[in-house]
């Protein structure tokens, strides 16, 4: 995967009104948008197709898929139909959970990204102790694409080792959640960046200011 800038919008707005304002802004900087469930809900599925036909982005859909095989492989069906170019998965659920997922995104010729350990404080409690294990676990499974946290370094680090350099790692916890854009992508491929960006009073200079430092 190439990303521009090695920057990802998480936008994680409420409305496709407001997406589109603020994909106006920053469009020259970017080519690589994640949705979540606060835009999909808000604005529905649409809004994927929109996005690029307006803007010509790649859309990563972040649905943390986690559920039985069965199930994973109807919602990875229905996000890739409806356009995404690929979609977050959770590892904690098991291979055969996530081999659901990486089989459809091999049939739509999408990519499948492993969430491995998560970027917020609470990650530490159950998801830490076995983050390695997942991130190894993809590995065995040939997934070539992997989430690991810009909030402690130290752990993408680890997981950079487990995965290895040919693979490519994107990283949230940019800016409000405390990480530092530079040091991050040392380990990460690309960083996921959100409300730093859309919730500024200049989403475009504030695009501008982290393109500057790295
Ligand atoms: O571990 C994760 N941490 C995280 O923040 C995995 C994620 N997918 N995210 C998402 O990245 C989160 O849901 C949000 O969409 C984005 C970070 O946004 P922000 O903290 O920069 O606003």
């Amino acid at each position: 995967m190439k990303v521009k800038n090695n920057i990802i919008l998480a936008l994680d707005v409420m409305n496709g009104i407001e997406a589109l304002d603020i994909c106006e802004k920053l469009t020259p900087q970017l080519d690589t948008i994640k949705i979540g469930y606060p835009l999909a809900l808000a604005g529905g599925l649409e809004i994927i197709q929109t996005l690029k036909e307006n803007f010509g982005y790649k859309i990563i859909c972040d649905f943390k898929v986690a559920d039985i095989p069965a199930t994973n492989e109807k919602i990875c069906q229905e996000t890739f139909n409806k356009g995404a170019d690929g979609i977050i998965c959770h590892g904690f659920v098991g291979s055969d959970s996530v081999g659901a997922c990486k089989e459809v995104s091999e049939d739509y010729g999408c990519e499948i990204f492993l969430l491995t350990e998560m970027s917020h404080p609470g990650a530490k409690k159950f998801l830490q102790s076995n983050a390695d294990e997942i991130a190894k676990m993809g590995v065995d499974m040939g997934i070539k694409n992997y989430v690991a946290p810009a909030t402690r370094t130290n752990r993408l680090k680890d997981i950079r080792e487990i995965v290895g350099d040919d693979a490519y790692i994107i990283s949230p916890g940019v800016g409000k959640q405390g990480g530092e854009i530079k040091e991050t992508l040392k380990y990460a491929n690309s960083v996921i960046i959100g409300r730093s960006i859309y919730q500024s009073d200049d989403p475009r200079k504030a695009l501008e200011d982290f393109i500057k430092k790295i």
